[in-house]
This record gives structure tokens, sequence and C-alpha cells, in this order.
């Protein structure tokens, strides 16, 4: 009898392990994820994934953890801006913050939350497709070590930040990367960019790094917004706390940025350089270099009010330039004591200077 039971309970075991080693997972498009961890794919993966479709998970681990998702197998149509097929992932489930768009064949390093609920959606275009991914999620603790995609915990006496690529390619389009340093109490960090080069705009307002006492995003501890490519002054905290994150839009990129950090002791410090606000035009000094077409031109006694739309900006230098979509203007006064006419067409303008010009 007992020979019988053992040979039945050795049967059934028998028969659950080759089901599950024969068994392949089902990927579908998209679903709800819970638990420690798990694995997603995209719909049919490692078949290729259905055109003009669009799929969401949403992943929940634990309360008091986040979550961790490595990309095992990436194979999406590839574009250096992923504008046809992508992976998008998101910190939360709604109106979460976008953690990176991936497409191409390059596997990303793990993506971390804040929280404990991660959204992935992919999209596909009519055109071109792959493999699809394949994602394994877990349930991390807050602030855990490990290789990430971007940002992080630092809190060694010194390192570096960089953007995602650096130094082999530009960064990213569609990417958030967050680093927070922690100094020993009685100490502050200095933070230095050694190359920097981000998306120019004259309110940053499309890709740009911003910097933050304490350890969050917070307005009324901001020490700073950057982009352009000029490295910003060196930074110091107030505290021993400081809080970098980088966030880039879903067009245009550029090379990156490097920056080195090390903890001083309070006493050494010196007061923050004073930094310039970036609502505020570069100093008067910088030579602006631009070529552009006359939209409308006011001559007066000394002077010239011309309204341009650029064509190339070289320097922006102290000129205000207005930026609506991918079209920039800008109004220059040009000094002159006997004012030429001007006419439409193209000019140059360097340092006060206007010329004509042919293309
Ligand atoms: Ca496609
Ligand atoms: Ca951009």
């Amino acid at each position: 009898m007992r020979i019988i039971i053992w040979i039945i309970a050795n049967a059934f075991l028998f028969s659950v392990v080759s089901t599950q080693r024969n068994r392949r997972p089902v990927f579908t498009c998209g679903g709800n994820f819970t638990g420690d961890t798990g694995l997603i794919g995209s719909q049919g993966y490692p078949g290729v994934y259905p055109p003009n479709n669009k799929c969401v998970w949403r992943i929940t681990v634990p309360q008091g953890k986040v979550v961790s998702l490595l990309f095992r197998a990436l194979d999406l149509e590839s574009d250096s801006l992923c504008r046809y097929d992508y992976v998008d992932v998101y910190d939360g489930h709604i109106n979460g913050q976008r953690l990176g768009r991936f497409c191409g064949t390059a596997r990303p390093g793990a993506l971390v939350t804040n929280g404990n609920k991660m959204q992935v959606v992919m999209v596909s275009d009519a055109n071109t497709a792959g493999s699809g991914f394949l994602a394994v999620y877990s349930a991390i603790r807050p602030n855990e070590r490990g290789d990430r995609y971007c940002g992080g915990l630092l809190d060694k006496p010194s390192g570096s930040i960089k953007t995602p690529n650096w130094p082999d390619k530009d960064y990213p389009a569609g990417v958030t990367c967050s680093w927070h340093i922690v100094a020993p109490q009685d100490q502050i960090i200095e933070l230095k960019f050694e190359k920097f080069d981000v998306e120019r705009d004259s309110y940053c307002r499309y890709d740009h790094v911003a910097v933050f006492n304490g350890e969050e995003t917070n307005e009324s501890r901001k020490i700073g917004k950057f982009c352009g490519d000029s490295p910003p002054m060196p930074i110091y905290s107030d505290g021993n706390h400081l809080f970098i994150m980088f966030l880039s839009d879903l067009s245009l990129t550029a090379d990156g940025f490097i920056g080195h950090y090390r903890f001083k002791s309070r006493s050494l410090s010196t007061a923050s350089a004073p930094l310039t606000p970036v609502s505020t035009i570069p100093p008067t000094t910088q030579p602006a270099v631009i070529t552009a077409t006359l939209i409308s031109a006011a001559v007066r006694d000394r002077s010239i009010l011309a309204t341009f739309s650029i064509m190339h900006l070289y320097k922006e230098g102290s000129l205000a330039i207005q930026q609506a979509g991918k079209t920039m203007s800008t109004k220059i006064t040009v000094l002159c004591k006997k004012c030429p006419l001007v006419r439409r067409g193209e000019y140059l303008y360097t340092d006060l200077v206007l010329q004509t010009f042919r293309p």
C-alpha cells in the first residue's frame, strides 16, 4: 500500500515537473502582475510581435519594496529616437515619470522605480518588427545597490554621474535619471561637471539637469536647472544631501554630461558660487552668432530693431531666443550711426554686426 502511494505521489510530482519543464510561458498583450518576481514579455515572444499594437503591463510588488526591471532580451525596430516601435518604462501606474524608452537590440541596465508600482508600455507601428522583449521584474529594497541603467544612491566619498551612453553616443530620448548623493552628517557635497552638452533652450524646457538640496525634487530647494553646452559652475550642497535629476524629451538629443562629486568638510566650504538662474540671459559679453531671415524691421534714429527667424544658431550669446516648437526667433537691436536700409533676406548676425549673406 505504502509503495503504491509512493509511486502515485512520485508519478504526480514527475508530471508536474515535466509539464513545467515543457510548458513555455505564453506572453499576452500586457496584464497585471503582482508578487516578488516574475517574467513579462511582448505578445507572442519570441515570435514576431504584431503590428499597430499597444500593450500595457502593470507590475505591483509588496509595499515598502520598489520594482527593478531587467531586460533579458530586446529586439524592436531600431531608430535613434525610437519613433516607430518602443517599450516605455514608467515609475508608477498612472502619470508616472518615464524612466526610459527603448528599441533596437541594446539592452539597458536595471530600471528601478521609487515606489512599489511600475508600468511598461509597448507600442508598434505598421511596418518592420522583431521578436520583442523579455524582462524580469523583482521586488528590491529602496536604494539597493546594483547595476542600474542610470541614477541611484551614491554614498562613497567621491564618484561620478553621467548620462546613459556616455561617452560613446548621444544620450537617449525619453529618459529620466535621478541621483541621490548622501554625505556624512558633518559634510557637504561638491559637484563639478567635466563635460556638458544638453539640448539647448533659453528656458531649458526640453532636456535639462536640475539640482536640488535635499533628497528629492523640491522646487523651493532647487539650486539650478541647466542645459546647453557650457558646464554649470561648481555646485555645493547646503547640507549632506544632493539630488540630481536628468530628463530628456522625445526629440533632439546631444552628447550628454559627466560630472564628479566629492564630500567636503563643512568648515572648509566656501559659499556657493552664484548660479545664473535659467530665466536670465547669459552675460552680455558673450558674442552671439546666428544666420537668420528677417521678418520685420523698424529703423529708428540710431538703431534698427529687427525680428528674425533663426536659420542656424551657432552661439546664443546674450540674445533672447523665443522658441515655438522647432522654430526659433529673436529680436535684435543694432546700433548704427547711419542706419542702412534693411530688406527681407538672409543675414549673418555676429555681436552687434548685421551683414546680408547669401547661403
Ligand atoms: Ca515597426
Ligand atoms: Ca531633447
